[in-house]
This record gives C-alpha cells, sequence and structure tokens, in this order.
C-alpha cells in the first residue's frame, strides 16, 4: 500500500472523527441532522425492497437473486457483465491472489457501471444509509483459488463511513469453497468491536472464533447472478478465500456524501468522466463524488426538490 499525503490525512480524519470522544460526539450530532434533514425528502422504497432494506437493517447483510430486485437494465448488465467476466479470464495471470481489470475497461461498459445508478437502487441505498448517496463505481475482480486468506480475505470492517453499502454480484455459482462473502452479523460485530477494541486492520480467524463460534459466521454463497448486499461498515467480513475454483465478481460501492473518508484510487480521467455520466438523469449526476466531474460539467437545473448534496 502506497503512503501518501491523501491517505495519511484521511487516515488523520478517520481517527479524529471516531476515536477522540468530542470529536465523534460532534461527528455523530451533526450526521444525525443531516439524516433527520433528509428525512422529508427520503425517495419512496421500490415494493419489493422493503424485506431486503429489513434484512440490512437486522443482520447487516443478505443475498438475493439479482433478477429479484426487478431493477431496470438488469438484462443488459448481464450481457455486458459476462462479456467483462471472459476478458478478466483471459488475462494473464501474475501468479497473485487477486486480479482486476482497469477501472476504465468497466466504466467502457454503461450497461455495468451506470446499473449502479439506477434508480430504485440509488432509493434503496439511500433509505438504508439514511442520506443522500454517493456512488463510489463499479469493480470487477477475480480471487484466485489459492486457499490463502491475505489482503481483503482476512476479516475486517471497512472504514469509509458511519454506515456504507456494498453489492457484490457472482458471476459464477458460489459455494464455501469457491469464496463468498463472509460475514457475522450486526450483532456480534457490535460485541467483537468492542471485545477486541477494534479501530480498523485485520483481524485472524483465530481471534474472530474465541469471540463468535464459527456456527454464527454467515456466507453469501448462491448461483450466478446472486446478489450479496452487505454494509461492510457494520458487519466484521472477508472474502473467504477460495480453494477449490477461482470467484468472480462485481462490486458496486455506497457511501453518503459527507463520508469519514474516502480511500483514493487513480485520478478519474476526462474520458472516464464521459464514461460515467453519458445520458445520466440529473438525480443520477447528483449521487456521483466530484471527481467525476458532477458539478463542473453538468450544471444542475435549479430546482428545490434537488437534494442539497452536504459534503464533508
Ligand atoms: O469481495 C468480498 O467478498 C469482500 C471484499 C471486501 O472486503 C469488501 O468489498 O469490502
Ligand atoms: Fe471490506
Amino acid at each position: 500500500m502506497r503512503i501518501t499525503a491523501a491517505r495519511v490525512a484521511g487516515h488523520l480524519r478517520q481517527h479524529l472523527l471516531t476515536q477522540v470522544p468530542p470529536l465523534r460526539a460532534l461527528e455523530d450530532h451533526r450526521r444525525a441532522q443531516r439524516v433527520e434533514a433528509f428525512g422529508p425528502r427520503m425517495p419512496r422504497l421500490a415494493p419489493g425492497h422493503g424485506p431486503v432494506l429489513a434484512g440490512l437493517e437486522e443482520h447487516g447483510a443478505v443475498a438475493v437473486p439479482l433478477d429479484d430486485l426487478d431493477l431496470p437494465g438488469t438484462a443488459e448488465m448481464k450481457e455486458a457483465a459476462t462479456a467483462l467476466r471472459l476478458e478478466l479470464a483471459a488475462q494473464p495471470g501474475d501468479g497473485g491472489h487477486t486480479v482486476g481489470l482497469p477501472r476504465e475497461r468497466v466504466l467502457e461498459h454503461p450497461a455495468v457501471w451506470q446499473w449502479g445508478l439506477t434508480e430504485p437502487l440509488l432509493d434503496l441505498v439511500e433509505n438504508y444509509l439514511g442520506l443522500p448517496a454517493a456512488y463510489h463505481g463499479a469493480a470487477i475482480r477475480c480471487e484466485r483459488a489459492t486457499g490463502r486468506a491475505v489482503g481483503v480475505r482476512q476479516w475486517h470492517r471497512d472504514v469509509e463511513d458511519h454506515r456504507m453499502l456494498k453489492l457484490l454480484v457472482w458471476l459464477d455459482d458460489v459455494d464455501e469453497h469457491t469464496g463468498p462473502f463472509e460475514y457475522v452479523d450486526r450483532r456480534h460485530t457490535a460485541r467483537l468491536t468492542r471485545a477486541l477494541h477494534y479501530v480498523s486492520g485485520y483481524v485472524d480467524d483465530g481471534r474472530i472464533e474465541q469471540l463468535v463460534p464459527r456456527t454464527e459466521w454467515r456466507r453469501g454463497v448462491g448461483p450466478r447472478w446472486t446478489c450479496v448486499i452487505a454494509d461492510p461498515r457494520n458487519v466484521f467480513h472477508r472474502a473467504m478465500p477460495p480453494t477449490r475454483r477461482d470467484r468472480y465478481s462485481l462490486t458496486f460501492s455506497y457511501l453518503s456524501r459527507s463520508p469519514i473518508r474516502v480511500m483514493p484510487g487513480p485520478p478519474v480521467t476526462a474520458r472516464e468522466r464521459e464514461l460515467a455520466t453519458r445520458g445520466l438523469e440529473p438525480r443520477q449526476l447528483t449521487c456521483l463524488p466530484r471527481q467525476y466531474g458532477r458539478v463542473a460539467h453538468h450544471p444542475l437545473p435549479r430546482r428545490s426538490a434537488e437534494p442539497a448534496a452536504p459534503r464533508g
């Protein structure tokens, strides 16, 4: 991991806002105010999404067949995702545990990348976050069947925001031998966090097992086109190391627009901005982080109904 000024600043901000009691209290207060202010503008949930939201609130993660989400553009998304999966499978391996495609390759398939901005999906995300959403894009990844617990194959919580959502879409059948998303639910996570005095970083299996028996570990398994929806901030989780077959997945990521920190990535190029924003509705554009040029490139019509887009 490269140590950059942005990373150090992000880490410092995260530490101050979550570990220093008076600053944490102030941050919690500000966040509560933002949640309250957004209440009257909360979008209506699609009829079938109630149980998903309820499952997230109770457990912190759910697995559903992608088709059950009934989102427009899903058939096109699957077709383009299948092409990306083939492209990724053709990548020469370098002996590593994880491979992906460059962000631009995914952006070149708007049926995939912009699927993450489907309005009923944004509605679900905002209902869960309690705040206007920021879409941090889609990534495709292959976890090679090396069986080794490295990187995000180790237990952790994500650190970017108080509430977050990720959608993981399986591009092949996933069972316990082929790298499911593994997690312990919110209740256990809260207990683990206190017991471990957890702030950030990885925890090994043995430590987790001492506090949460393996029978309580949950796995997001399912056939191809299963969608695991999880709040990676509020459940301890990992990509379970695959042993029998490589795991191919897509990850769609969401934070609020006032996160604790954002992990710095490579700068967004003009071409990527163009690919990301082409053809979007104003509401979708408001969900793109600043680096996608939301403000500069697409001035929004002045409408009082438009979310005020608070930013931290
Ligand atoms: O891909 C997975 O199963 C989980 C990886 C992870 O830790 C994350 O996306 O936050
Ligand atoms: Fe994670």
